[in-house]
């Protein structure tokens, strides 16, 4: 696909037209745009704008809230086409992902875990605003060879390191790798908690994964 069909989905989450959005995404997968490519270079553009002027005060809260559900409503359509394309593979591993207690960002989350089962991985998604205990049970119940927390929140992020304290007490973090992500989180950050990787992006998310897991 062309530029101006990314455009056009950017445009669509800043204008806040879900119809808009649904169908070009609809138009796209029958053309065979890559669902990701249309993630990241069309509706993450267009909801990065909004974010970058509600940081601002150029926008406000509904607008964010609006572009946010045209985002969510386009982004859950090519979920399902990013996790049907990796279906018929034998599991690489199994992982729990979830947001942090405080935070319900759930859109970069939910991408991330789509293209982990997209390429190879058993994926439980726990949800957002998910409490230690939650990451705990989740991880002991799943059997979870890695547990992945995201946050693009600066509040909610000291609940990463509360996390990990719990599974070396409950005697769980030599068995289980743990990776983190979202906008707030560094290297420096992740090493300061113990957390073993840092994914950047989805396609980062399922390099650092991989090599936790030693496939790579
Ligand atoms: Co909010 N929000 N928001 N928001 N929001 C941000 C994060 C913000 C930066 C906007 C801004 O001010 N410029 C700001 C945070 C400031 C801060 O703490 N430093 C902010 C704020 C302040 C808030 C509220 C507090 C606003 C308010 O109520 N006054 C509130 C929070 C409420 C709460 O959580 N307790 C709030 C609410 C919302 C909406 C509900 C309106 C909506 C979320 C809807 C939803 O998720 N269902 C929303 C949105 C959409 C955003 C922005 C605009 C976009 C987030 C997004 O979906 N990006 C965001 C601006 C920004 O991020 N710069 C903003 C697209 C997505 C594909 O990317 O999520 O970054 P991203 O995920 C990427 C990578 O980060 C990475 O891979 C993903 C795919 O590439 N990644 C991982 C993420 N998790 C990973 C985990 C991994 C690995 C990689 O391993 C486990």
């Amino acid at each position: 696909m062309d530029q101006e069909y990314f455009d056009k989905l950017a445009q669509a989450v800043i204008d806040g037209e879900a119809d808009v959005a649904v169908q070009l995404v609809n138009e796209g997968l029958g053309k065979g745009v890559d669902p990701i490519e249309a993630i990241e270079k069309g509706l993450a553009r267009g909801i990065m704008k909004v974010g970058d002027d509600f940081g601002a005060g150029e926008v406000f809260l509904p607008e964010l809230i609006m572009a946010a559900d045209v985002m969510k409503q386009a982004t859950s359509i090519l979920d399902e086409k990013i996790k049907s394309s990796g279906s018929t593979r034998t599991s690489l591993g199994q992982l729990v992902i979830g947001t942090v207690k405080g935070d319900i960002h759930d859109i970069g989350k939910s991408v991330v875990a789509s293209v982990l089962q997209a390429n190879g991985y058993n994926v439980e998604d726990i949800g957002i605003d998910v409490a230690v205990e939650g990451f705990i049970e989740s991880v002991k119940q799943n059997s979870a060879d890695v547990l992945g927390m995201s946050t693009l929140l600066t509040l909610p992020l000291q609940v990463m390191g509360e996390v990990i304290a719990s599974m070396k007490e409950a005697g769980l973090k030599d068995k289980v790798k743990v990776i983190v992500g979202g906008c707030p989180v560094t290297q420096e950050f992740a090493d300061e908690i113990g957390a073993d990787a840092v994914g950047f992006d989805a396609a980062d998310a399922v390099k650092k994964v991989g090599k936790l897991l030693g496939h790579s």
